[in-house]
């Protein structure tokens, strides 16, 4: 039987992570480990020496999920030490409220937890859907269905060592296809609001070069479905060359 664990950045109980685990049913049993609340934008945190909560959450639809309350990271490095059955046959996170893009994805919690399956060495595959005003299940139907389709091969072909898939989907449930993508590059619009000792970092859902065609944020800009392979080797091979030639020497 094939056992898929679900997890997600934006807690355990946002409607894209009810969608994700209601759709991934379709190709086994699922085994839900989320964190208790929002960790968005967290990044890849692993918490050591410290005390971690674990709890549980029980679904409209009777699904009872493990809860952690720290990052999704921890979830998954919590499941690989024995806190659920390990391995699965495959690690999906998500559905994420916003789109995990450019450089969106070492900030992103979902993306960072399918890393953390990848550094255990289970496949795993990140979704988020380009749309900060999800709020209900039903705006992650599209998303769901996509997930189960590129899953169901990832289970048939197995992904590479420390490799994962970032799947992010366009608003709305009418999507035109799929384009398998390069990372493209986000254009921040943030601002800090400060009250005295008190800052706060604000801005709106941030664009990106949409011309760019073949990254993952022309894909979704265009209606498309946007999946691209990333790799944990985060090493500027192309850059080698040219910082041998400053040669440093000690
Ligand atoms: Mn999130």
């Amino acid at each position: 039987m094939t056992y898929i664990l679900v997890t997600n950045d934006d807690g355990v109980n946002a409607p894209g992570i009810f969608a994700l685990a209601q759709a991934m049913r379709q190709l086994g049993t699922v085994q839900v480990i989320a964190p208790s609340k929002n960790q968005s934008a967290t990044g890849h945190k692993k918490t050591l020496f410290q005390d971690i909560l674990v709890g549980k959450a029980i679904w409209p639809d009777g699904t009872e999920a493990i809860t952690i309350d720290s990052s999704p990271a921890d979830c998954i490095a919590l499941a690989a030490l024995g806190l659920v059955a390990w391995p699965p046959h495959l690690v999906v996170s998500g559905i994420n409220r916003g789109g995990n893009m450019g450089q969106d994805i070492t900030y992103s919690g979902t993306v960072t937890a399918a890393l953390e399956a990848a550094i255990q060495g289970v496949p795993a595959i990140a979704v988020s859907v380009a749309d900060r005003e999800a709020t209900e299940p039903a705006a992650y139907t599209a998303a769901a269905e996509a997930a189960v389709h590129v899953a169901r091969r990832v289970l048939e072909k197995g992904l590479p060592p420390f490799t994962v898939l970032n799947l992010n989907l366009p608003a709305g449930n009418d999507i035109k296809g799929i384009r398998l993508t390069r990372q493209g590059v986000r254009i921040y619009t943030d601002e800090m609001e400060r009250k005295g000792d008190v800052v706060r970092i604000v801005g709106p859902e941030p664009g990106g070069k949409f011309e760019e065609e073949g990254t993952d944020l022309w894909a979704v800009h265009n209606g498309y479905a946007s999946l691209t392979p990333l790799h944990l080797d985060l090493t500027a091979h192309r850059f080698l060359a040219d910082l041998a030639a400053w040669d440093i020497t000690l």
